[in-house]
């Protein structure tokens, strides 16, 4: 084997949050990118995780994927998997209106907990084929994604329609954070990572790190 050509991979291990309103999908959504089946009908108090490996742009990731039930029985406990969380899916359906303006004060205390205006989130918005009774244009989904800076999908659990691209999606936004770090300078450049792994920026590099994140619009 030549050495010359030998270049280790180090196995990541991404934390992801799946969170949003009661019914939207996340379940389903979770269980068709886990374990690529669908299930109709799904406990909907049952918040549980699961680890997955993903390839990402040739990279192997381990995903751990947190599937939130709006259960907790302590404010704590929310708090606990925002902060380690590290990356986030907002799911709404499009069949509810209600269930995307929630979104709204979701991505609000996962600002303020996390302290940091760019956390890697992706807004998706499932149920894709039910169009007969979609409620949320698409126009007023990709206005919030173009505000928010943030990617936005359509995805249906029931026909798998983008399953894999919100999860992808979200890691190669990870990666890209955590290439960041490695590359990363020092002073006013720095970023730091702080007690629970996440990585925090310095406000100069913040601003580029948003002004770049612009490229990225809304994709279906
Ligand atoms: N038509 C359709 N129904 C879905 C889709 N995703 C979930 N559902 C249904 O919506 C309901 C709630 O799904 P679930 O994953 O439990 O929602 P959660 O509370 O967000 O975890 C279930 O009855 C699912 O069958 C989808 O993409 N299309
Ligand atoms: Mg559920």
């Amino acid at each position: 084997m030549s050495y010359k050509n030998y270049r280790i991979q180090p196995s990541r291990e991404l934390h992801v949050v799946v969170l949003g309103a009661g019914g939207v999908g996340k379940s389903c959504l979770t269980a068709q990118f886990v374990h690529n089946e669908w299930i109709e009908s799904y406990d909907p108090t049952i918040e549980d995780s699961y680890r997955t490996q993903v390839q990402v742009d040739g990279r192997q990731v381990m995903l751990e994927i947190l599937d939130t039930a709006g259960t907790e029985q302590f404010v704590a406990m929310r708090e606990m998997y925002m902060k380690t969380g590290q990356g986030f899916l907002l799911v709404f359906s499009i069949t509810s209106s209600s269930s995307m303006a929630e979104l709204e004060g979701l991505r609000q205390e996962i600002i303020r907990i996390k302290d940091d205006e760019n956390i890697p989130m992706v807004i998706v918005g499932n149920k894709s084929d039910l169009e007969e009774t979609r409620a949320v244009p698409r126009a007023k989904a990709f206005g919030m994604s173009q505000r928010w800076g943030a990617p936005y999908y359509e995805t249906s659990a029931r026909t798998r329609t983008n399953v894999d691209e919100v999860f992808v999606d979200l890691c190669r936004q990870l990666l890209r954070k955590d290439d960041d770090l490695n590359l990363g300078g020092d002073g006013d450049d720095a970023l730091k990572v702080d007690g629970f792994g996440n990585i925090r920026r310095s406000a100069k590099k913040r601003r580029r790190f948003m002004h770049g994140d612009r490229d990225r619009c809304a994709i279906l």
